[in-house]
């Protein structure tokens, strides 16, 4: 039997997918595209999964575009045309982050090893991002001639400040997990073996929380960044109104004022 290029396991209502092809360390081709935009789709469906947590088969998390495939290639042949890369941002990368973000659930980033290109952004994309001690964070596109892609240029400036950003992507340098949770790129970073453990804690955490009101937090301090303060102000006013008439809202303060544990069921 072939092995699924996405491995999905369900633990109680946390969905783990785990990008699986190994030999070339997660490296997206077209059909790992396709396998796991069908299975975000299927998380994002399924009224069962409260948290979805992203990882990586064997010893990477994602080494972004597989640079041996053809799609991509540049033809050695003289005079061949070249890849239209465009088209390809287009058609997978760009949706890949529009699904993420929009995603209606909270998404953890388990970065089990490293995380290049666009296999970096894949993870900086989800809502927390807990790295393995061992694992490393690499902009690696300007090495072969890119520009950050996947979401690279909006989400650097907005994580770590321009001058860092600039610095990581311009230099394409490893940047240890260590050192990555230090400058703000990530939550956390946890011992190797700690890894699974800490992951699930936190997956199974947010999935006992109020799902709309996650989802609609990472929505809202998205949308903040474009607007001045009096606008966000009225935003957070919108989003407190629509989410206060939701049971959650309900649920949460009679827990609270009954000193029980609450029970929180919209997403
Ligand atoms: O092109 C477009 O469509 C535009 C979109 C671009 C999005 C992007 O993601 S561009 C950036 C693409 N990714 C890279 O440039 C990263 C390339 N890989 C590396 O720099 C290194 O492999 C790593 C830093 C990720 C890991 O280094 P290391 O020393 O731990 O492993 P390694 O020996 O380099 O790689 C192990 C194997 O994985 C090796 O295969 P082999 O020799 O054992 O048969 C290597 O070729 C393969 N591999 C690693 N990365 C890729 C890859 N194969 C295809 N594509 C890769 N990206």
């Amino acid at each position: 039997m072939t092995e699924p290029l996405v491995r999905v396991e369900d633990a109680g209502t946390v969905r783990t997918l785990s990008l699986n092809r190994p030999a070339a360390l997660n490296s997206f081709t077209t059909e790992l595209h396709a396998a796991l935009a069908a299975a975000l789709d299927a998380a994002a469906q399924d009224a069962g999964v409260r948290c979805v947590v992203l990882t990586g088969s064997g010893r990477a998390f994602c080494a972004g575009q597989d640079l041996a495939d053809p799609a991509v290639a540049p033809d050695p042949t003289p005079g061949a045309p070249p890849k239209d890369l465009g088209h390809m941002i287009s058609t997978y990368y760009a949706p890949l982050v529009v699904r993420l973000r929009s995603m209606p659930v909270p998404v953890v980033a388990a970065v089990n090893g490293v995380a290049a290109g666009a296999g970096a952004n894949l993870a900086l994309c989800c809502d927390l991002v807990v790295a393995a001690r061992s694992a490393s964070f690499l902009q690696a596109f300007a090495k072969i001639g890119l520009v950050p892609d996947t979401g690279g240029t909006w989400l650097l400036p907005r994580l770590v400040g321009s001058a860092r950003a600039l610095g990581i992507a311009m230099l394409g340098d490893k940047l240890a997990a260590e050192e990555a949770a230090r400058l703000g790129l990530i939550w956390q970073c946890v011992d190797d073996a700690a890894l699974a453990e800490t992951v699930a804690a936190l997956a199974l955490k947010l999935a006992g929380m109020p799902t709309r009101a996650l989802v609609a937090t990472r929505q809202a301090m998205a949308a903040a960044q474009h607007m001045d303060l009096q606008a966000a102000l009225a935003e957070e006013a919108r989003l407190q109104r629509e989410l206060g008439a939701a049971p959650d809202y309900r649920e949460g303060v009679e827990a609270f004022r009954a000193k029980r544990a609450p029970v929180f069921k919209d997403r």
